[in-house]
Formats: structure tokens, sequence, C-alpha cells
């Protein structure tokens, strides 16, 4: 059995709910003001986050839904374009402040800092991007030990490779560390690199399936915010910290 020694956060989701009221709106931004006449509804876009990766997501929303687009002529550039202006988008949208830690995030992080564990983040998302997010958080990204992110690795996940990147950085086994994560392709990634991992989930996630999850809850919880556990065991405390975490270990 091992001892815990490192937390690894995904970022989208998980750290903040990201994804519906800001990289959903910045993409619309930005194809609004290249003149492309696309609007990712709330629905579609459940749909589109199937796809890891804002370019990877373009691509395919273009394969399934614009198939004429695809002899667009230079359509990689334009892909790689419409990705880093909704990046810029984005970035407005967390520098006005609207998009805050889920709960629970900050207190757990300070926590594991305070007990000298490591902390981590592997994420599908644009390093950029995750700055960006770091900046308007009161979470210092040299709280993280390191950042694996975006196309740090070929195959995003559901492939695990962005976790064996982390656990060689970190030069940990799996069965040291823990994974928080908030959707299903995650959830797959870190399964497969042997990783025991915690679900917090989303509206966009909620049904998205689990199995061999340590606990699948709505939030990481408050003394104030009560959790709800939809899958598995914890005390009735009414939020996650260390001490249950390492009664996991
Ligand atoms: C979530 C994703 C990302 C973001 C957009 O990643 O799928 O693709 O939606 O990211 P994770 P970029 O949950 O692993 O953080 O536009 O920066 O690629
Ligand atoms: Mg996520």
């Amino acid at each position: 059995m091992g001892r815990l020694q490192a937390l690894i956060f995904d970022v989208d989701g998980t750290l903040a709910d990201t994804e519906r009221d800001g990289h959903r709106i910045a993409f619309n931004q930005a194809f609004h003001e290249v003149g492309i006449p696309w609007n990712w509804s709330i629905d579609l876009y459940g749909q589109l986050l199937a796809i890891g990766g804002g370019k990877e997501r373009i691509r395919y929303y273009i394969e399934q839904y614009e198939p004429d687009f695809l002899s667009t002529e230079n359509l990689d550039d334009l892909i790689v374009n419409l990705h880093q202006l909704k990046n810029q988008y984005y970035r407005k949208l967390l520098d006005q402040g609207l998009i805050p830690l889920r709960p629970g995030v900050q207190r757990l992080i300070q926590q594991a800092k305070q007990a000298g564990i490591r902390l981590a983040i592997a994420t599908t998302s644009a390093l950029p991007n995750v700055l960006a997010l770091l900046e308007n958080i009161p979470i210092q990204p040299n709280d993280f030990e390191i950042i694996a992110a975006g196309d740090i690795v070929p195959a995003k996940k559901p492939a695990p490779d962005i976790y064996f990147y982390v656990l060689d950085k970190l030069g940990l086994n799996s069965e040291n560390c823990l994974v928080f994560e908030d959707s299903h392709h995650g959830f797959l990634a870190s399964k497969t690199a042997g990783l025991k991992t915690i679900i917090t989930v989303n509206d966009y996630t909620k049904n998205q399936e689990f199995t061999d999850a340590v606990l699948v809850i709505n939030h990481l919880g408050e003394p104030d915010q009560s959790l709800t556990v939809l899958t598995g065991n914890m005390p009735l405390k009414g939020y996650l910290d260390l001490e249950f975490i390492q009664s996991i270990f």
C-alpha cells in the first residue's frame, strides 16, 4: 500500500467551472469575430466536450456539422487562428473575475501545501489558458510543482499519457498519488495510468460513468457548504479534507 505524496488536479471542470460560461462563450466570440456564423449552444457544447482540446474540438465540429468547411484552403491555419482568438476572449472572461474556484478547492490545496503534500496539474487545456485561470483565482501557479498542459504530450485525455508524464516528472509511482477529475474522459486517463481518483461532477458530467473511482461527489464541500456523495463512502463530515484522503491510502 502506498503513502500519499502528491495530489494531481485536472483543470477545466475540476478547479473551476470553465467550460459552459468560459471556453464555450469564448469560442462563439471567436467565430463571430471572423464572420463565421456558428453558435455553440450549451447542449451542443456538452456533446463537443467528448473531444478534448480546443483545436481538436473545432476540427471535430467541422467534420460533424460543417463538412463543407473541410475543403477550406489552409484549414489547419484557420483552426489554429480560431483557437488563438478563442484563448484571447477566454482570458478576457477570466480577467473579469467571472469564473471562481469550485467549493473546497482552495481549502484543500492550502491544507495539502501545509502538510508538505506535493501538487501538480494534468490538463488537456493549453498552458496559457491554465495560467490565465490561475492568475485570476486565489491559487498561485508556483503552488504546483508540475503544470502539464495541452500539447505537451501528443495523445490527449482519455489517453493516460499526461498522467504518465506527471508521474515521471514527480518521480513518483501511481500508488503515492491521488487525482481529482470531473469527467469520464479525464477519469479514463487517470484510471488507465493506475491512479486513485476522486470525481467532482458538474452539470455536463453528472450522468457519466465513473466505475472504480474512489468517490464521486458534487464538489469538495466546505464546512458551511456540504457536499453530496453520488458514489462511494466517506464520513459524514460534509467536506473533503486531507484526513479523509490519507485514510484511503
Ligand atoms: C478540458 C478540455 C479543454 C478545454 C479547452 O481539459 O477539454 O479542451 O475545453 O482547452 P481538462 P483549450 O478538463 O483536461 O482541463 O482550448 O485550451 O485546448
Ligand atoms: Mg476536466
